[in-house]
């Protein structure tokens, strides 16, 4: 029988397809035409972006959404540099993606060849493995150990580079190996005196809470999180994209009453969180001193897969830890009660121009309760975050632990894809500032050119946490050089982002009003089949509410 002929780019498409590659997001050139062109063809879903810091934004998020990492597909030099920052964010996630860069040929290594670049080098700093496999023989063995490397241990990024002669170089097929696929990383246990001590300690405790981070819902530990929760009776806050693991209306989150739970808990259960500046890294002023956390040194430290330790931890518990009518929950429940007065009063003032609060109270009602939300933004995002509910796991995407602009499109994009192919009937909805929405605003031709029924929204301030009304803009600058005295947070008054859509012969919505968002909104969930794009001007000056502490909006600046 004669034997085939295969190429490197063959050999690493067949790699990807035997570890369970589904999803590949990238943008094509040299020498990277043909593994997009193999990969379609073995089936793997391509999906060519317009930036490839959104494609690697896309394919972390499907790897979170699915516990697989996607692929990010990139040309030499550029190309790769861009993804970069893609990378960044998923090792801060700590989400699986495995990047896939050309590079220039190898006899011209240290010519001066066309986008030549250090790549494996530039990538090591971002990921948790970077190579070049030596021979095309290796190439399945080298796909299997990135692949391995992103969800093994504490996922993350992989990077894997493939000079031009590689991707081109022929051989026989019989003188390469498939590599098995990994099996599903290995299970660890918590040391079984530790869950005695943790339990015990929170026993103890007269405020305790659980903190439920987003490693909660990568590990898909909802139910066993929530069967704890609910055996015990704790009160617990989820960190932003831990929203939705347990429902965040369950009458044992705490989130309304955030400042207060998170100061004077006195013993606090961390599951799949960490103690970073979202949590203000557990110390005072937002903690009490000494709390028994993570926070510095833990009091106990449970470590292992946190699906099977709620296990153990269900196990040690048996009962409730703290009653209905503690003091604890008292303070908690009065505090909620007033927090959720305060935001129910500045919603309901929907004079125009809108502020936040009225915007996002009235999108909550119109959102089906199953959709997933991805948002990016500051004020947009952040007051976003305490009105828009989660109810499943997973189901919120935002700027995350590296605090990054840009990723909105990026996430909903693959959010769409999952819904599509995993999750059908499931809305994706896309709340975005209108700065954020910038940084990778062409990635609307994307949405649209896939068809994605993705509802974007923008909530248009004129800038970076606000901005200044057309009047005031014109002033300001009227007769002087706009450099000097635009600024640095302004963006143009009053753009029309929603004329975006009839560049793809689509229409948009515009809405100033209540009543133009409701029917905006509406319509866009009643168009199942196809993308929509709303644009909502707010007031520019539209404040949030005075901050206890403003530490989760100062340290985005
Ligand atoms: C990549 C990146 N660049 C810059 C920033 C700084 N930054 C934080 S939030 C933000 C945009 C906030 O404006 P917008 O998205 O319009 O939301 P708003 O607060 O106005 O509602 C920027 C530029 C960042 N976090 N990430
Ligand atoms: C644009 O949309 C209109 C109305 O839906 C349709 O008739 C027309 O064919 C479209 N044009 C293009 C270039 O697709
Ligand atoms: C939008 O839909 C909701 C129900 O989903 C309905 O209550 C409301 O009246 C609708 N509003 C408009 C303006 O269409
Ligand atoms: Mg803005």
């Amino acid at each position: 029988m004669a034997d085939e002929e295969t190429d490197g780019a063959h050999i690493l498409v067949n790699a990807l397809v035997d570890q369970g590659v589904e999803y590949m997001f990238g943008i094509v050139g040299i020498p990277v035409v043909e593994v997009a062109v193999a990969a379609q063809q073995a089936g793997i879903k391509y999906i060519g972006m317009r930036n490839e810091q959104a494609a690697c934004y896309a394919a972390q998020a499907i790897g979170y959404l699915t516990g697989r990492p996607g692929v990010c597909l990139v040309v030499s030099g550029p190309g790769l540099l861009h993804a970069i920052g893609g990378m960044a964010n998923a090792q801060s996630n700590a989400w699986p993606v495995l990047v896939v860069g050309g590079s220039s040929d190898q006899d011209q290594e240290g010519c001066g060849a066309f986008q030549e670049c250090p790549q494996v080098e530039a990538c090591r700093l971002y990921c948790k493995y970077s190579a070049r496999p030596p021979r095309l023989d290796t190439i399945p063995y080298h796909v299997a150990k990135a692949i391995k490397s992103t969800t093994y241990g504490r996922p993350g990024a992989a990077y894997l580079d493939f000079p031009g002669n590689l991707l081109n170089e022929k051989t026989s097929e019989d003188s390469i190996q498939p590599f098995p696929r990994n099996p599903l990383p290995p299970v660890s246990l918590a040391c079984p005196e530790k869950i005695s001590e943790a339990v015990a300690l929170l026993a103890g405790a007269k405020r305790p809470l659980v903190v439920v981070g987003k490693g909660a819902a990568y590990a898909r530990a909802e139910d066993q999180v929530r069967a704890l929760i609910e055996k015990t009776g704790l009160p617990f806050l989820p960190t932003p994209m831990g929203k939705g693991v347990v429902a965040d209306d369950h009458p044992q989150c705490v989130a309304a009453a955030r400042s207060r739970a998170l100061l004077e808990a006195d013993v606090i259960l961390l599951l799949g969180a960490r103690l970073n500046w979202m949590l203000h890294f557990g110390r005072p002023p937002r903690f009490a001193p000494g709390v028994n956390s993570n926070s510095v040194p833990a009091s106990v430290a449970l470590l292992g897969d946190l699906k099977p330790v709620c296990v153990q931890l269900l196990k040690e518990v048996s009962g409730r830890l703290i009653s209905h009518d503690s003091p604890w929950w008292a303070r908690l429940d009065e505090k909620a009660q007033a927090n959720m007065q305060i935001n129910r009063a500045m919603a309901e003032d929907i004079s125009v121009p809108l502020n936040y609060y009225a915007v996002f109270s009235h999108l909550q009602q119109l959102l089906p309760s199953d959709c997933i939300i991805v948002s990016e933004g500051a004020n947009t995002m952040d007051i976003g975050r305490t009105f828009l509910l989660n109810r499943l796991a997973r189901h919120r995407l935002d700027a995350g632990t590296f605090g990054t602009m840009g990723v909105g499109l990026g996430f909903a994009i693959a959010a769409a894809l999952y819904a599509r192919d995993h999750a059908p009937g499931q809305r994706v909805v896309c709340v975005e500032g209108d700065s954020a929405f910038g940084f990778s605003g062409m990635e609307l031709e994307t949405i649209y050119r896939y068809n994605l029924p993705i509802v974007v929204i923008i909530i248009n301030n004129n800038g970076i946490y606000g901005g200044l009304d057309k009047e005031l803009f014109q002033d300001i600058r009227d007769g002087v050089d706009v450099t000097l005295a635009t600024p640095p947070t302004s963006l143009l008054p009053s753009a029309r982002y929603e004329r975006m859509a009839s560049i793809f012969n689509e229409s948009g919505h515009l809405c100033t009003t209540i009543p133009e968002l409701e029917s905006a909104v509406n319509l866009s969930l009643a168009e199942s089949q196809k993308p929509s794009l709303i644009n909502v001007l707010i007031n520019p000056m539209a404040q949030r509410k005075a901050q206890d502490f403003d530490w989760l909006t100062r340290s985005k600046i």
